[in-house]
């Protein structure tokens, strides 16, 4: 008895200890956190300098290129039609509240001005502009936020150590020198949290690249963050439940707690803040023959369907080789962005609502508000499982048309009858 209750309190100091190295945010990152739920939309940029391959990201991987030979694409990189100005007004009036942008890939090109490596945008192409000191500079003016996606993996350093992909673009050394590559990851992440202004979150990607018991030594890389802008939220792109350290959980081309794309496989669904990523058309970065872009109406759906599931929707766009957005990119933005100013407050600042996702849509909440979000709808009435009791008033969002319901156990039915099939029908319930 005596042995297990000594073993009971040493075990007990051993996890007031561990706790006590646990991730503490500050007061202003778990303000940082509530601001980035309320900002619900965001749009994803992946540019570098394989846009001029025109066929996505991956194609330095996928066609085994060699890197010395893939990095000459540098020397002819002259976005000539480049204007930040004009990137950001137009994901502005988009609706969306915060911009994340590629500053490194897994080609290890940065889009950045770096001291530790000429492989930059300023040092190695004709353009000689720093397009993220553009960017973040209009971000501020403009006033939305900046978040920096950063690769982990990168296919053309010899200090990388191999992981899955990779293999196949001229490297010598498998084994690389991990020393070197981490603190190479440290000066660079350092640059972009003191020469960029406020940053917004840090999305590493990459982390998949090597077995799950590979030691990354992400815990120094966060501190170092945190440290140098607690505000700064940090996201990992690992499809795992969020690591000590992160500020929020994000979920690529799924919902959270769906899995239709592969990635999200026994991805638990944690408390911290969500966003999922979603490309327009099929491939992150430019692409020339993927023209299959969705449709507005799907994107803001899926916008609608996020909030409802309580994520935010980073929107992705491949900027094209001569430095601008796709036209078709561009008129989606700007179809969203007319819807998210006539019904925006049922998405901005909302948490997923009291009625859960179901297959006729889904509901959100602020305050005492609660919208119901009718996406899918044959019938002529729908059951909400809210009792009447707490019902205030039933309205049309638009023109505040009372709504007639009736009491039924376990809820309300509400009497929709024909209505009309747009790309969401919104109810504004007010709660009591
Ligand atoms: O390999 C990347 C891919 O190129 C892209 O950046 C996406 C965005 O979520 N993340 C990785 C795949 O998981």
């Amino acid at each position: 008895m005596k042995k297990i209750s000594l073993l009971m309190i040493l075990l007990s100091l051993n996890l007031i200890s561990f706790a006590q190295n646990k991730y503490q945010p500050t007061e202003g990152n778990l303000k940082a956190r509530q601001e980035f739920q309320d900002q619900k939309f965001g749009v994803f940029l992946h540019w570098g300098i394989y846009s001029m391959l025109a066929t996505g990201e991956w194609t330095m991987n996928l066609k085994n290129l060699n890197y010395k030979e893939y990095a000459k694409l540098a020397s002819g990189f002259y976005p000539s039609k480049f204007d930040a100005a004009q990137w950001v007004s137009a994901i502005k009036d988009s609706g969306a509240k915060y911009i994340c942008f590629t500053t490194r890939h897994h080609d290890g090109f940065s889009m950045f001005d770096s001291r530790y490596t000429p492989y930059n945008i300023v040092q190695a192409t004709p353009f000689k502009r720093d397009i993220l000191k553009e960017l973040s500079d209009e971000c501020a003016r403009q006033d939305i936020s900046l978040h920096c996606y950063y690769s982990l993996l990168d296919w053309g350093r010899e200090d990388y150590p191999w992981g899955k992909s990779g293999h196949d673009t001229g490297r010598s050394n498998s084994k690389g020198d991990w020393k070197s590559y981490h603190q190479f990851m440290q000066n660079q992440l350092t640059e972009l949290l003191t020469g960029y202004g406020k940053v917004g979150a840090i999305w590493f990607d990459g982390w998949w690249d090597h077995p799950k018991d590979f030691d990354w030594q992400l815990g120094s890389l966060y501190t170092l963050i945190h440290h140098l802008q607690p505000d700064c939220l940090i996201g990992n792109n690992h499809h795992r439940k969020p690591f000590d350290g992160e500020d929020f959980q994000m979920f690529e081309r799924d919902l959270p707690g769906e899995n239709t794309a592969g990635y999200s496989s026994g991805q638990e669904v944690g408390q911290l803040p969500l966003e999922t990523c979603e490309t327009m058309n099929g491939m992150w970065g430019y692409k020339i023959a993927d023209q299959d872009y969705k449709s507005s109406d799907d994107l803001i759906r899926l916008i609608v369907k996020a909030a409802g599931k309580n994520a935010n929707l980073l929107l992705n766009i491949g900027p094209q080789p001569n430095g601008e957005l796709p036209a078709k990119a561009l008129l989606h933005l700007k179809e969203i962005g007319e819807w998210m100013k006539k019904y925006g407050e049922t998405i901005y600042g909302t948490r997923n609502g009291l009625v859960a996702p179901h297959a006729w849509g889904v509901s959100t909440q602020h305050g005492n508000k609660l919208y119901l979000h009718i996406l899918n709808l044959q019938d002529k009435v729908l059951f909400i499982p809210v009792q009447s009791k707490r019902i205030k008033t039933a309205v049309l969002f638009t023109d505040k048309t009372p709504v007639s319901f009736n009491k039924v156990k376990e809820g309300i039915v509400l009497h929709l009858g024909d209505h009309p099939k747009v790309v969401d029908y919104i109810i504004e319930l007010t709660l009591v």
